[in-house]
């Protein structure tokens, strides 16, 4: 793609960026009178206390809809499971600050808030919005005295020090634009200081002409230098390295409307320049019976088998590995996939809606084992896990962008 494609890019980002993103609001036309009114009065609220984007407590006036129940989540004997915030429906993943603070973006509301916990009692003591207006904010990472925030179509960031977020995010890497689904990014820092950046596929099934789709994208830490680092990932949304090996892995969400269990969703071990396979294989590299008269091709030997074929259509949102000491050996170090749920296109009985962890043998994973349970019951969803982070207490804070809240599992007294 060409520069200034590229900055007309960002430049319909920065205009969109006023606006808020279809399908994802559920104001009707007879509220919206009122909301106006209630805009009008928090957007003064704002300008009287500062920038729209300075850290400011979020006023219960936002809260326009009675507040959901929390689910009665089940977790593995000595866990325990709590309420940690309420009130971040469309909150996808998130990060600590190095001071210890969560912070998650809210993709549906086009900011990223602060979840500060200051009395450690394992509750949020508010929600502080630090960036507002943004375009599907998906995803937050710090590094070196900023936050970066991955937003679409470009990953932006904001200067982070002594505990607070200041000014407005500056674009930090021009990213594809994405209007319809897998307008999701996902940002983090490898070892190596460079930025990673999964951008899934711009549609169902085919083949792209942008090289930055269906990748891993690896950028130099001043934001220069973008190449893809892993291909043919459909939408890799969560990603994380293994602390103890080093080894990137990444999940990666298969194709609709090819069946109730059909195909796979995946678990994948990254190396630098493989080819996952998309869109030319799918499952266990088999040819994607739906890609018709492709222009490429891709020889099966260069094509990367799944390390893990996870359950069709449960949806794969983050992977992170448990980074704390507080839980017992076989949680340590453990990789955890928030496994979203199955959308009733695909298939009528509900998969996933649960954390898993993975378990490994000899470095490869080999089964699945719940570790929080209760997204369903009866078959009503009661949320949906989305976001994975280990906290600074050595709890695992878990996202449900649907209900808006965020759990904190903890183990023991
Ligand atoms: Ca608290």
């Amino acid at each position: 793609m060409s520069d200034s494609l590229l900055r007309s890019g960002f430049d319909s980002y920065l205009r969109a960026s006023t606006l808020r993103p279809k399908g994802e609001t559920t104001v009707s036309r007879v509220r919206l009178v009122p909301a106006f009114i209630l805009c009008l009065v928090l957007c003064l609220a704002g300008s009287a206390s500062g920038p729209s984007s300075a850290q400011s407590a979020q006023t219960p006036a936002q809260a326009t809809q009675p507040p959901a129940e929390p689910a009665d989540l089940k977790v593995p004997a000595g866990f325990n499971v709590s309420v940690f915030a309420s009130g971040i429906a469309g909150g996808r993943l998130m990060a600590f600050s190095p001071d210890g603070v969560l912070y998650i973006a809210r993709q549906g509301r086009g900011d990223v808030v602060a979840l500060p916990d200051r009395n450690k009692d394992g509750k949020a003591d508010s929600v502080e919005i630090v960036a507002s207006n943004l375009v599907r904010p998906h995803s937050v990472a710090f590094h070196k005295g900023y936050l970066y925030i991955a937003a679409n179509p470009a990953v932006l960031r904001m200067k982070y020090s002594g505990g607070k977020v200041a000014g407005e995010p500056e674009k930090f890497v021009d990213l594809p634009v994405s209007t319809t689904s897998h307008w999701t990014r996902t940002i983090g820092f490898g070892k190596d200081g460079r930025l990673y950046v999964s951008i899934g596929s711009s549609c169902n099934v085919c083949e792209e002409e942008d090289e930055r789709r269906t990748t891993i994208m690896a950028y130099n830490p001043d934001g220069s230098g973008g190449r893809p680092f892993a291909r043919g990932l459909r939408n890799a949304i969560g990603f994380d390295w293994d602390p103890r090996t080093g080894v990137l892995w990444a999940d990666d969400m298969g194709q609709d409307r090819l069946g109730e269990d059909k195909p796979f969703d995946e678990i994948n071990r990254i190396e630098e320049g493989k080819h996952y396979g998309w869109p030319y294989y799918i499952d266990d590299n088999e040819p994607n019976p739906d890609l018709k008269d492709p222009k490429g091709s891709l020889p099966v030997s260069q094509a990367v088998k799944p390390a893990y074929l996870l359950p069709p259509h449960s949806s794969p949102i983050d992977l992170r590995f448990y980074t704390g000491n507080r839980f017992p050996a076989a949680w340590r170090g453990a990789m955890f996939v928030a496994l979203h749920g199955s959308n009733p296109a695909n298939r009528k009985e509900k998969v996933g809606y649960k954390v898993v962890r993975v378990v490994f043998k000899e470095g490869k994973p080999v089964a699945l084992e719940d570790f929080v349970t209760g997204f369903l019951k009866d078959d009503q969803v009661m949320g949906r896990p989305a976001g994975l982070a280990t906290g600074p207490d050595g709890a695992l804070y878990v996202s449900d962008d649907n209900k808006g809240f965020v759990y904190r599992i903890s183990y023991g007294r």
